[in-house]
């Protein structure tokens, strides 16, 4: 959002303000102010002119301005009501040299999964691509799917949702079924990098939020299937307010990890690009690969999908 607009609505946000009086402490015409108020009003919120000065009345429901106002994280947000796939735009955007933004959609009509698989994203749902230039090593990056999956599975268990995490990078309504669950949310990360270093990463979050169980895969589930519908607007701010810290934190992301996850302890099967194999997963390292103790061996698991079979 444009900087003098954030100004004039954190300076609303305590009360009435004077058209003069936001001129001032803003140090702009108040002509600009008028302008200014006028282009919120067009972004959705409803600022009325009273005799104590501009009143701050409503906020709009969802978009780049509702998600910025009031989020305490640095990123901007932009928003579609429809794209192909917000990590499409999100790697556009990176490769320009953006950081720290937020590329949110309402529907997807192309969105994707790892290993090029098909993700559903009706409208209704939480579809975000999170762009951060940390200066980090790639081994480290699967640390931010973790960290998204952390602050996802704590944001909805706030809102009553049963949820857990599944390695690497889903959240699940625990229950029978072979994903070890119900699919809440999946995330994609992408990123760039070139001579041991990151040059960007895109933290892909598809979240079923206030959508209906028929238009997701039918051992897939929704907040709203499991809670009824959910404020997105807040949700998303809560997300992106527990990744943000999460993602400077890498002990505390695994600590939380591990403490969120239902996958250690399981016997699971694990699929890679190049090998198949059972085991019991016991551990996560540092970077956030799953240790699997197969007959007499430990091996460690980087990437791969991983089916739970049954407590071990
Ligand atoms: C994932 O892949 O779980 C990563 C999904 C990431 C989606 C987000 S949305 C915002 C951003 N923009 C994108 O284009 N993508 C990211 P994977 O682990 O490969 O799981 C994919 C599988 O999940 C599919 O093959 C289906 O079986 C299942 N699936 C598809 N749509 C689903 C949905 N809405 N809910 C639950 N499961 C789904």
């Amino acid at each position: 959002m444009q900087a003098t607009r954030r100004a004039i609505l954190s300076e609303l946000a305590d009360g009435p303000v004077t058209g003069p009086a936001l001129a001032d402490r803003l140090d702009v015409s108040r002509a600009a102010v008028w302008k200014h108020v006028e282009a919120l009003r067009e972004d959705g919120f409803t600022i009325r002119g009273t005799e104590t000065g501009y009143e701050l009345a409503s906020i709009p429901e969802y978009g780049d301005a509702a998600v910025e106002f009031g989020l305490d994280a640095p990123f901007d947000v932009e928003y579609h009501e429809q794209v192909d796939s917000t990590n499409a735009i999100a790697r556009e955007r990176a490769a320009d040299g953006a950081t720290d933004l937020v590329v949110l959609a309402d529907e997807q009509t192309g969105g994707r999964g790892r290993r090029a698989r098909a993700w559903d994203s009706p409208s209704g749902g939480v579809w975000m691509s999170i762009v951060v230039t940390p200066d980090i090593p790639p081994a480290r990056v699967p640390l931010l799917t973790l960290a998204g999956a952390v602050a996802v599975t704590e944001a909805v268990r706030d809102r009553g949702v049963d949820a857990a995490i599944k390695w690497p990078n889903d959240v699940v309504v625990p229950g029978d079924g072979e994903r070890g669950g119900r699919k809440l949310c999946g995330i994609l990360t992408e990123m760039a990098g070139e001579s041991g270093q990151v040059s960007w990463v895109a933290v892909g979050i598809g979240l079923n939020a206030n959508i209906d169980q028929a238009s997701v895969p039918p051992d897939a589930t929704s907040i709203a299937a499991e809670v009824g519908p959910v404020d997105r607007r807040s949700l998303v701010q809560d997300i992106l307010e527990r990744f943000s810290v999460l993602s400077e934190r890498p002990s505390e992301t695994l600590d939380a990890w591990v403490a969120s996850t239902d996958t250690l302890g399981q016997h699971v099967r694990i699929e890679t690009a190049t090998a198949s194999f059972e085991g019991e997963a016991i551990d996560v390292t540092e970077t956030g690969a799953l240790v699997v103790r197969t007959d007499g061996e430990k091996r460690v698991v980087h990437a791969g999908d991983c089916e739970h079979l049954r407590p071990a």
